[in-house]
């Protein structure tokens, strides 16, 4: 059977389901400000990506601040008073403090950090340019920032950005540091950390399971099958979301069709069971809820790897996803945890 035979039927379906995952309620408000060039531009850049739209508005006195979404303010006669007069770090999700490594703790940077105390800012102070400075070096610098900003090393996160250290660490600091209404958005937005998605991910991954899970008790024999298609299509192309993937329906039925989930032998099997009195439902709603747990977890695997799997091994990698979802259904957790092991020494989504 061709699959994308029912694609028209199953986008009308698709349609009138409830999507699975938080939709953002609003733009992310993230500024990053600092004195000097820290390097506000080339984080940005390395934590969002190249194409993120990046306002950059810097005063004589050299004080700048650049983010998403901040509000439209004349970059004539700008200053640290201007940054404080106008209250645009107080109406962010959160500001970041960079702080140039290799010119240190200044009295400009006390300036600026006292300044967002004073406006009720609590910033996320960052040590930029690491790979700049020696040991010692950064030694001496966590020493300035405890005695003239009150900070421990543990506060401050320190960063290259040319070199990619400390990002993936820094995305999470970022992201427990948001209000829980933004952390979804950048948990997508962001690209250095594949744990941050796979969390977010994951409770989507759990709802499609449940509901496959209650479609499959539908009384009608092949009745609930286009509409666990449609979910598990719907749950390919929002996992796809977190990583940046915008995936159509018919690329998410091809994939359904590539790793052998549905239409084959074992989806007659389980409408069959359906016909065994009693017991026959919950094994068949049984089945569908692991299967479309696998069918998740082999989605958000392959995802990871930037889709870069070949057939055989997308199959394989589902074959153990099942085994692992009939295992355990109520720790899925666990299906995924070698691969975010893995994922971990992937500091960017393109590398
Ligand atoms: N060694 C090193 N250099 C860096 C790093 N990050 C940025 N730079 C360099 O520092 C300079 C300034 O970087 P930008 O990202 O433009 O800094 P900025 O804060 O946006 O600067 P302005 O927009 O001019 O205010 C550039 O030459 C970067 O290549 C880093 O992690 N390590
Ligand atoms: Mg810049």
């Amino acid at each position: 059977m061709d699959p994308s035979l029912y694609l028209p039927y199953f986008t009308t379906l698709i349609s009138k389901l409830p999507a699975l995952a938080p939709k953002p309620a609003e733009p992310l408000k993230l500024a990053f400000t600092g004195f000097g060039r820290p390097g506000k531009t080339l984080l940005i850049q390395q934590l969002l990506g190249d194409r993120a739209a990046i306002t950059a508005i810097k005063g004589s006195d050299l004080f700048g601040i650049e983010g998403l979404n901040l509000p439209s303010f004349c970059t004539e006669d700008f200053s640290l008073e201007r940054l404080e007069s106008l209250k645009i770090c107080t109406h962010q999700d959160l500001t970041l403090h960079l702080i140039d490594a290799t010119t240190g703790v200044t009295s400009e940077v006390q300036r600026l950090h006292e300044m967002l105390i004073r406006s009720g800012v609590r910033p996320l102070t960052v040590l930029t340019k690491i790979d700049a400075v020696s040991e010692s070096q950064k030694n001496a610098l966590i020493l300035q920032c405890y005695r003239n900003l009150g900070l421990t090393r543990m506060q401050v996160p320190q960063v290259s950005s040319t070199q990619k250290w400390g990002l993936s660490e820094l995305a999470e600091a970022i992201h427990d540091r948001l209000p829980a209404s933004s952390q979804d958005a950048f948990a997508r937005q962001q690209r250095v950390s594949l744990n941050l998605k796979q969390k977010h991910a994951n409770p989507l991954i759990y709802k499609a399971s449940l509901e496959a899970g209650a479609i499959a008790l539908a009384p009608l024999p092949l009745g609930d099958m286009p509409l666990l298609t449609a979910l598990q299509i719907l749950m390919i192309t929002e996992i796809g979301s977190y990583y940046g993937f915008d995936l159509s329906p018919k690329r998410a039925l091809e994939f359904i069709a590539t790793v052998g989930a549905g239409f084959g032998f074992r989806e007659i099997a389980r409408q069959a069971i359906k016909l065994i009195p009693g017991a026959g439902w919950a094994i068949s709603s049984g089945v569908a809820a692991a299967g479309t747990l696998a069918l998740g977890k082999t989605a958000q695997i392959w995802f990871q790897r930037g889709q870069n799997l070949t057939a055989k091994q997308l199959r394989d990698l589902h074959a153990e996803q099942k085994r692992l979802a009939h295992q355990n259904p109520s720790q899925p957790q666990s299906a995924s945890s070698k691969d975010s092991a893995n994922a971990s020494h992937t500091t960017s989504l393109d590398s």
